[in-house]
């Protein structure tokens, strides 16, 4: 068996997150892993329904799930969490929560006008209509990560050599 381990993914709308959480974890998975991936699709709708996106609400979003991700981490799961997290000080409690073996930080850095041209949602139209507001990269910040344990170019590098980067830090770590 293996022990837990949080991977940390931040990064804009639009950067790759939860495309290389998926992936990542298919991978492990398939080296008979134990994992899970929280993103805004499946915490949103429950446990964090009662939040939006103004600056107090992501705080409490993102600290909800690093209390979660560390209860998956004692049940020995891996945990891939992909949320824009865009303040430097949330993540930071969110790292504080863990011993430094147990918690990767992987930054999703695509610059907004490469997520805003995939705009695979049509959600940076819509900020930039004024019809979403506090829209992080168009009208509330992202501040990028200062020391990550991984920093991933996703606007040049395909999926398939991110998660081979990751992959390798991974094995480095003994998992996988
Ligand atoms: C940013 C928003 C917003 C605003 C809705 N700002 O690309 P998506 O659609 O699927 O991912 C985004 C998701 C972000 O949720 P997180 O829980 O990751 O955010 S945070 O970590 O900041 O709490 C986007 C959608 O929600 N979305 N409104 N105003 N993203």
């Amino acid at each position: 068996g293996h022990r837990g381990l949080v991977i940390w993914f931040t990064g804009l709308s639009g950067s790759g997150k939860s495309t290389l959480a998926r992936a990542v974890e298919e991978k492990l998975h398939l080296a008979g892993c134990r994992t899970f991936v929280l993103d805004g699709d499946n915490v949103r709708l429950g446990l964090c329904r009662d939040l939006g996106f103004s600056t107090s609400d992501r705080h409490e979003n993102i600290r909800r799930v690093g209390e979660m991700a560390k209860l998956f981490l004692e049940a020995g799961v891996i945990t891939l969490a992909a949320f824009i997290s865009p303040f430097a000080d949330d993540r930071q409690r969110v790292r504080a929560l863990f011993s430094a073996g147990d918690f990767l930080e992987i930054y999703c850095n695509a610059p907004v006008d490469v997520c805003e041209a995939r705009d695979v949602k049509g959600l940076y139209k819509k900020a930039r209509q004024g019809l979403i507001p506090e829209f992080t990269g168009v009208s509330s910040a992202y501040q990028a990560p200062v020391a990550p344990e991984l920093s991933i170019d996703t606007a040049r590098q395909t999926v398939d050599q991110s998660v081979s980067t990751i992959f390798a830090l991974l094995q480095r770590r003994g998992f996988g």
